[in-house]
C-alpha cells in the first residue's frame, strides 16, 4: 500500500502509455539541463536564442503529433506532454515550440499538398528552418474574421500578390517560412492560406519592441506589400476560418497543459522557499494561510491537468469538440495566472527578482491568457455553446 504523493496527487503518471511516460521525463530532462540555466539572461536581456530551435528539433519536440516527414508521431496527450515540460521553464520557450509544431507544420501537413509536405515539414521538423503563423491583423484580433489583407490573382505572373499587414506574430522576426491567411479575390473572398518565403519581394518581418511579457520569445509584425506567391504555395485543401481555427485547436490543447507547467513551477517553488523562509521563529510555510494556498493552487493544477489529459485522450479518438479545448484553455491560462500572482506574493520581495522565477511566469501568462483566443472570447465561446445566442457580435 502506498501513500498520497502531493507530487502527483491523481496518480497522472499512471494514466499515461509507457511511451508518453519516457517522452514527458526526456523533455523535463532536457528543460531542466538545457533551457533552465539559459532563460534568466535571456528573458533579462530579450535574447530570443535560434539555437535552441535545431536542439529541440534533435529531441523530437517540433511536429511531435504529426506522423511521418521527419516528426516523431506522439498522442496529442504526448504533444501536451511537452508543452507542459517546457513551459515549466518558460513560456516563450513553450510558444517557440507550439507555434512551429500546430501552426507552422500543422496547416502545411493537414491543408498542404504532398509536395508541400515534402518540401517544408522535414526541416521545420529538425528545426533548420523556423516558421511563423500570420492571423492577427493590428485592426482585428479576437475577431479574425474582418481581415483586411488580401491575395489578388495575377493572371500574368500566375502568382497571388498579397498585401496586408499580420501584427503580434511570434517568431516572424526569424522566421524562414510565414503561414499567412488572407481574402483570396480568386476563391469568392473566402480566406486562404499562403506559404511565404523570406526573400519574397515586398516581406519585411520588424520586430515588436517593449514587451515586458514572453521576452524570452521574438515577435514581430509580417508587412506584406503585393508580395508575389506562386501558386504552389497556396494551401489547396482548406478555405474560410476553419482553416486558422483548426490549427488553434491543436496549439490551444498544447497551451492548457503548458500553462499548468508555469503553474507547477510556481507551486513548487513557493513550497521551497516558504519552508525555508523563517518569519516570527518559524518557516513560514508553518502558517495556516500558506498551506491554505498550497492546498487551492495542488487542487487547481491537479483537476486541470485531469481535464487536459480527458479532452487530449477524446482528441486522440477524434472526439475533441472546439468549445472542450476552450475550456481547458481558458481554465488552465485563468488558473495559473492566479497561481503565478498568488506564488509572487509567497515569495515577498524576492518574488519581483527574475532569479526567483515566478514574477516571469507570472508577466509570460499575461499573454498566455491573451493569445490563442482572450479568457473572456473563450467564455463566448462557452456561452454560446451554452445558449445558443453569439453574444460577442
Ligand atoms: P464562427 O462564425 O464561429 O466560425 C467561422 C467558421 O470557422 C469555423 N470554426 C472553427 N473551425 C474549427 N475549429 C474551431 N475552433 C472553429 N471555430 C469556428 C466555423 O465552423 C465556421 O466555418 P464555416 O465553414 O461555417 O465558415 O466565427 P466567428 O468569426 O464568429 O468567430 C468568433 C470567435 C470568437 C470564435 C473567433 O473569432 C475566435 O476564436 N477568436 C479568437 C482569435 C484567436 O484565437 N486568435 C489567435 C491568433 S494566433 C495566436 O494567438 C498564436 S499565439 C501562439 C504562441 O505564441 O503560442
Ligand atoms: P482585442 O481583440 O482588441 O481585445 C481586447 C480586449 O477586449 C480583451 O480583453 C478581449 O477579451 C475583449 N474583447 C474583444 N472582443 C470582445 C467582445 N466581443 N466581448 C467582450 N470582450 C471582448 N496572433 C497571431 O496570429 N499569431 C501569433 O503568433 C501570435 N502571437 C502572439 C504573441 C504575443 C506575445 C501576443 C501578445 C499576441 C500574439 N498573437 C498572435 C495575437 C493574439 O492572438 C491576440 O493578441 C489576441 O487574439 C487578442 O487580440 P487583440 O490583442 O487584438 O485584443
Amino acid at each position: 500500500k502506498g501513500t498520497f504523493n502531493w507530487e502527483d496527487p491523481f496518480d497522472l503518471r499512471s494514466q499515461l502509455t509507457e511511451e508518453e511516460r519516457t517522452l514527458m521525463d526526456q523533455t523535463r530532462e532536457y528543460a531542466a539541463a538545457k533551457l533552465l540555466p539559459r532563460i534568466t539572461e535571456a528573458y533579462r536581456h530579450e535574447k530570443f536564442d535560434k539555437s535552441l530551435i535545431p536542439e529541440m528539433g534533435k529531441m523530437g519536440l517540433l511536429g511531435a503529433p504529426y506522423e511521418g516527414y521527419g516528426c516523431a508521431g506522439t498522442t496529442a496527450v504526448g504533444y501536451g506532454l511537452i508543452a507542459r515540460e517546457v513551459e515549466r521553464v518558460d513560456s516563450g520557450y513553450r510558444s517557440t515550440m507550439s507555434v512551429q509544431t500546430s501552426l507552422v507544420i500543422g496547416p502545411i501537413y493537414n491543408y498542404g499538398s504532398e509536395e508541400q509536405r515534402k518540401k517544408y515539414i522535414p526541416a521545420l521538423a529538425a528545426g533548420e528552418t523556423i516558421g511563423c503563423f500570420g492571423l492577427t491583423e493590428p485592426n482585428h484580433g479576437s475577431n479574425p474574421n474582418g481581415m483586411e489583407t488580401r491575395a489578388r490573382w495575377d493572371e500574368k505572373t500566375k502568382t497571388y500578390k498579397i498585401t496586408g499587414t499580420k501584427t503580434w506574430i511570434s517568431n516572424s522576426p526569424v522566421s524562414d517560412v510565414c503561414i499567412v491567411w488572407a481574402r483570396s479575390d480568386r476563391h469568392d473572398n473566402k480566406v486562404k492560406g499562403f506559404i511565404l518565403e523570406r526573400g519574397m519581394d515586398g516581406l519585411t518581418t520588424p520586430k515588436i519592441e517593449g514587451k515586458l511579457s514572453l521576452r524570452a520569445s521574438v515577435t514581430g509584425q509580417i508587412a506584406m506589400d503585393e508580395v508575389p506567391v506562386p501558386e504552389a504555395n497556396l494551401l489547396p485543401n482548406v478555405e474560410g476560418l476553419a482553416g486558422p481555427f483548426g490549427c488553434l485547436n491543436n496549439a490551444r490543447l498544447g497551451i492548457a497543459f503548458g500553462a499548468l507547467g508555469a503553474a507547477e513551477d510556481c507551486f513548487m517553488r513557493a513550497r521551497e522557499y516558504t519552508l525555508e523562509r523563517q518569519q516570527f521563529g518559524r518557516p513560514l510555510a508553518a502558517n495556516q494561510i500558506m498551506q491554505l494556498r498550497f492546498a487551492d493552487m495542488l487542487t487547481e493544477i491537479t483537476l486541470g491537468l485531469q481535464a487536459c489529459l480527458r479532452v487530449g485522450r477524446l482528441k486522440d479518438d477524434g472526439l475533441a469538440y472546439p468549445e472542450m479545448v476552450s475550456l481547458i484553455k481558458r481554465n488552465s491560462c485563468g488558473k495559473a495566472l492566479d497561481i503565478a500572482r498568488r506564488a509572487r506574493d509567497m515569495l515577498g520581495g524576492n518574488g519581483i527578482v527574475d532569479e526567483y522565477h515566478v514574477m516571469r511566469h507570472l508577466c509570460n501568462l499575461e499573454t498566455v491568457n491573451t493569445y490563442e483566443g482572450t479568457h473572456d472570447i473563450h467564455a463566448l465561446i462557452l456561452g454560446r455553446a451554452v445558449t445558443g445566442i453569439q453574444a460577442f457580435k
